[in-house]
């Protein structure tokens, strides 16, 4: 069932839709999404218009059968998530936009190169990330830093398997990445990406050659091997990023 409608008489029912609905309340828009197999149930001080007749039809206030389902189902939306505001950087052709695209559980077919940035809100259980994947050809990347303002963490990406050539410009970003005023303090997730191909350096060698060590003392940071295949590696590396990033949330509110 799909409803939108507006308001003019204001009455307060507990409703239970099938299929994606929006409706006006107040001003402000409230959704409730299902599938035809799944009842959504919701409570609303409902405003509709006197003339629009079928919405009566399916407000049961009254019956037995709501009752138990308000008693079985949850009432309200869910508890709301922190949200974090990331920046993802990495060369083109790393695997940004194919790792978030995976992670948001889109089709790879609808994965197209970044020619400026975009900004996906990734779900997680216990937070939403807001990337913003910045686009890496080497006309882009001198841009990088006038979009760093406001981020909250850093998702930086690496092809594993790339050139000689590539991966020291890919060192050189990195480095001028971590030691930027508006990036250096925040936690940073380094995705050692494209691990499934022979020529692949290892997360030893990746550290090595980046310079981790000395670069990142001090700071809080992460280095995963990773690979579009291999999502649970992902998975973890974005929830101990999470845990980062609450780490600094309480201890700004200790400050
Ligand atoms: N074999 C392999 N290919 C990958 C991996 N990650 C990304 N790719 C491929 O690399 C190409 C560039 O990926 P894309 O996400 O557009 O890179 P971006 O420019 O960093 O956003 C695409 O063809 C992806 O399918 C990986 O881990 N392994
Ligand atoms: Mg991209």
């Amino acid at each position: 069932m799909y409803g939108h409608t507006t308001i003019d008489k204001a009455e307060k029912y507990s409703i239970f839709l099938t299929g994606p609905c929006s409706f006006t309340k107040e001003g402000e828009e409230n959704k409730c999404c299902g599938t035809s197999d799944s009842l959504c149930h919701r409570d609303f001080d409902f405003q509709y218009p006197r003339e629009t007749k079928d919405f009566e039809s399916i407000f049961f206030p009254d019956d037995f059968f709501t009752h138990c389902f308000r008693a079985l189902c949850c009432k309200g939306p869910p508890p709301a998530r922190p949200e974090y505001d990331l920046v993802c950087i990495g060369l083109t052709g790393s695997g940004k936009t194919s790792l978030l695209s995976k992670l948001c559980s889109e089709s790879p077919d609808s994965v197209v190169s970044t020619t400026g940035f975009s900004i996906k809100a990734v779900p997680f259980q216990n937070a939403i990330l807001n990337v913003k994947e910045l686009g890496g050809a080497d006309n882009i990347r001198k841009y990088w830093s006038r979009y760093y303002q406001g981020s909250q963490g850093v998702i930086f990406v690496l092809d594993s398997a790339s050139s000689e050539d590539d991966l020291e410009i890919a060192r050189n970003e990195l480095h001028s990445a971590l030691q930027h005023p508006q990036l250096c303090t925040l936690p940073f997730l380094i995705l050692a990406n494209h691990q499934d191909k022979p020529a692949a350096r290892s997360v030893q060698e990746v550290k090595k050659y980046f310079e981790l060590e000395p670069l990142a003392r001090g700071k809080r940071w992460i280095l995963q091997p990773c690979s579009l295949d291999d999502m649970e590696a992902l998975k973890d590396s974005f929830s101990q990023l999470i845990s980062l990033l609450e780490e600094k949330d309480h201890e700004a509110v200790r400050m």
